[in-house]
């Protein structure tokens, strides 16, 4: 016995989309294995350990929900969702404080594959003939491979700042500088950092940003625009403009956009960005003004409360930071093409990562969505990526309803479930409203 023994028998609604996931919680020892044995899965990539790979995923979820550390198998009792092979990897790690299976995958293939898929445009595919070859460094695969997708020339060229975590100050100076381009172009724009800056996350990948505008169809034509002054002041490195693919129709019938599909069909941008070296650096500046900090944050149902520190959201007020100067980086970049090819040819991603730089590439997405479907693209693009299988299927199988990043849709009334805000999102699925910082699953 324990002092938390007392709490038992804890029930847990079955569905993350029922209960808070917050960054921090009791469990880390465990999930951690558990996520491991879910990239492992992932990695090897076949029908099969996906659906394995899920089912880690899952059991960990509900690790992250528990209010108390976990000391005892008796407190998996009356939990769903943790199946015998997790079972015994929780077992092992109170018995013995690790889990061997756990520690044998990750080997050679297994570290190989992680640096190899963490390159923007590599999958698991290409990263397994890589390792086939017997490369085992990004240098191996920078001097080795011709790729004829950009992500990839780019994502080996500039591995390094793009495997180096943006933090939340970076995120800000680039949601400012969107912001302000943005807001020039179509006055009364609305714009937010959603994925993982949103859930509170203190560092990134990169840096999603989801744009609309209160009166209906003034969004169109909005990120061609911003590209191009995002362009004309010298910070785009590279990216891909999509076109939006969305009809009605997609609502009820489109496999991409099923439990399991997180893809969607807004007109969006995915690229590299440069910004400034120091701007996450300056002690100058001032962000006491820039996070809203979440007084208190309390897991729903299980009364547990958690540290405010990991509780803050992204801002969603402009900052006042002043304009960076990019000049000095695009003389070197203009110098080094006219030393190197004495023409205005492009110099090539790798040559332009190698330069002496007083900036950093970033990877972010903006998407852009119309007013009515705004709310659950805020959900769908907020995540995390669990969390949004969690409540599709929760929509699906509780509530007969098809729910994706576009709307909710009611496959027995046959309609659309309009939403205003991100609230309603939830009231609609008669879910009790949960916080961005505990979508976190
Ligand atoms: P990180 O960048 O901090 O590492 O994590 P993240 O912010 O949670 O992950 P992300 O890969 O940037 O994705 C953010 C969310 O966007 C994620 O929950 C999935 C969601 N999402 C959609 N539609 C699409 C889509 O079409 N492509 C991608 N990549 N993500 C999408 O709702
Ligand atoms: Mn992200
Ligand atoms: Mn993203």
């Amino acid at each position: 016995g324990n002092e938390n023994s007392g709490r038992n028998p804890l029930i847990l609604p079955e569905y993350a989309c029922q209960r808070a996931t917050c960054l921090k919680h009791f469990n880390h020892k465990f999930t951690k294995a558990l996520e491991i044995l879910q990239k492992h899965a992932e990695l090897r990539d076949n029908e099969r350990d996906s659906s394995r790979a899920l089912a880690f995923r899952r059991a960990s979820c509900v690790l992250k929900s528990l209010p108390f550390p976990l000391t005892s198998m008796s407190q998996l009792k009356n939990l769903t969702n943790i199946g015998d092979h997790c079972k015994r990897v929780i077992q092992e790690i109170l018995e013995d404080g690790e889990c061997r299976e756990v520690n044998e995958l990750q080997d050679d293939w297994f570290q190989k594959m992680v640096v190899f898929t963490n390159i923007f445009g590599i999958g698991s595919a290409t990263a397994k003939k890589w390792i086939e070859k017997g490369w085992s460094t990004i240098k191996e695969a920078q001097e080795g491979y011709i790729s004829s997708d950009w992500r990839v020339r780019w994502g080996l060229a500039f591995h390094t700042d793009l495997n180096t975590p943006v933090n939340l100050q970076e995120a800000q100076y680039i949601q400012q500088i969107v912001r302000k381009e943005a807001e020039t172009i179509l006055p009364g724009i609305i714009l937010q950092i959603t994925g993982g800056f949103r859930r509170g996350k203190e560092e990134g990948h990169d840096v999603d940003i989801l744009m609309t505008h209160p009166e209906e169809g003034k969004e169109v034509g909005l990120l061609a625009r911003l590209l191009q002054r995002l362009q004309n002041k010298g910070i785009i490195l590279c990216g891909n403009l999509e076109k939006s693919t969305y009809s009605d129709e997609m609502l009820t019938l489109d496999s991409k956009l099923s439990a399991k599909g997180q893809l969607d069909h807004f007109e969006k941008w995915l690229g590299i960005i440069k910004i400034p070296h120091s701007c996450s650096e300056n002690p100058a500046m001032d962000y006491s003004g820039s996070l809203s900090i979440i007084s208190s944050c309390v897991h729903k149902g299980t009364g547990c409360s958690v540290d405010n520190s990991t509780c803050c959201t992204a801002s969603e007020q402009p900052l006042n930071y002043q304009p960076l100067n990019l000049d000095e980086s695009l003389d070197l970049e203009s110098k080094a093409k006219k030393q190197k090819l004495g023409t205005e040819n492009e110099i090539s991603p790798m040559e332009l990562a190698k330069l002496d730089r007083n900036w950093i590439a970033r990877r972010v997405d903006l998407i852009v969505s119309p007013y009515d479907q705004y709310f659950y693209a805020l959900v769908g693009w907020t995540g995390n990526k669990q969390f949004n299988r969690d409540i599709r299927t929760y929509a699906q199988r509780e509530l007969g309803m098809k729910l994706s990043s576009h709307g909710l849709y009611d496959l027995n009334k046959n309609c659309a479930l309009p939403a205003r805000s991100e609230k309603e999102v939830f009231q609609n699925m008669k879910l009790q409203y949960i916080e961005p910082w505990e979508r976190n699953c």
